[in-house]
């Protein structure tokens, strides 16, 4: 088992069922975060309500499909008059609130904007929860649209922010239609994102960790990947079927 740590290799043999799903919402201002916890929790308006602050992180949990889910919201970056170093002090509470610590970081951008700034977005994340970060992260797209299959095609040939985005969160991405309300697409979405054990998450440890020179000296390394990685791998040939001729010859 090549590539697997320890405790990684344990859950492969061994899989544990997952008594809560600890999701942490993250991404740049108005780019639907709350919408998604909202409707992840069985369409509520838990983190859209308007009693709610939109600079604080906000828990909620709910049960969906039988499966225990908590989330987490955080306040999005970029908003005009605030400071990066205060944002980022709120959105670290998240770790607390999802305590032990979050099985998943779903970072959420609005899909068709990916410029510069996303990339920015992601580069804020690892500056917040270090690079280890990335092995628990799915990209989520909202926006998604009628036109989002021929788009994909075309901004992965087009935008090379957007490969070198995907490429650091191991090409685990969601395109999500918030106009789409049955539960057939969150089931999809807590299946892509589940991983195979209850003990294979983010922790405090690695958030005291995170933004430390020897963190940041870090190379990527497969196993950080970990367990979706490998459990994402039949996800991982039929994606390879379809986009793999494009990408070798756009990398050529
Ligand atoms: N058409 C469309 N509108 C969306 C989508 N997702 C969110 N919106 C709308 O975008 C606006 C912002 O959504 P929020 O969920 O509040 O965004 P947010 O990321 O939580 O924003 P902040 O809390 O300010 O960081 C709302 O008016 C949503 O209804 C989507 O996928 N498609
Ligand atoms: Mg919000």
């Amino acid at each position: 088992m090549d590539g697997c740590t320890a405790v990684e290799t344990k859950l492969l043999i061994d899989p544990q069922p997952m008594d809560d799903l600890r999701i942490v919402l993250f991404g740049k201002t108005w780019v639907g975060k709350s919408t998604l916890g909202d409707i992840i929790m069985g369409n509520t308006e838990t983190f859209t309500s308007k009693d709610l602050s939109k600079d604080r992180t906000q828990k909620s949990h709910s049960t969906v499909e039988g499966q225990k889910v908590v989330v987490v919201d955080t306040p999005g970056l970029f908003k005009s008059g605030k400071h990066e170093d205060e944002l980022v002090k709120e959105i670290k509470r998240s770790i607390d609130l999802a305590s032990p610590g979050p099985h998943v970081f779903l970072l959420v951008l609005r899909f068709g904007m990916i410029t510069s700034e996303e990339l920015e977005v992601l580069e804020v994340f690892e500056r917040t929860f270090g690079r280890r970060a990335l092995a628990y992260t799915t990209v989520v797209f909202t926006h998604k649209n009628e036109e989002y299959e021929a788009n994909i095609q075309e901004t992965m040939i087009e935008s090379k922010d957007f490969r070198e985005l995907l490429e650091r969160c191991q090409w685990r991405y969601f395109a999500f239609n918030i106009k789409d309300k049955s539960p057939a697409q969150v089931t999809e979405l807590l299946k892509k994102i589940t991983p195979m054990g209850k003990d294979y998450f983010y922790t405090p440890e690695m958030l005291q960790e995170a933004g430390k020179p020897e963190e940041q000296e870090e190379k990527p390394k497969t196993e950080q990947a970990g367990v979706r990685f490998w459990k994402g791998l039949d996800w991982w040939e039929s994606f390879w079927d379809l986009w793999g001729d494009i990408y070798l010859e756009v990398v050529s």
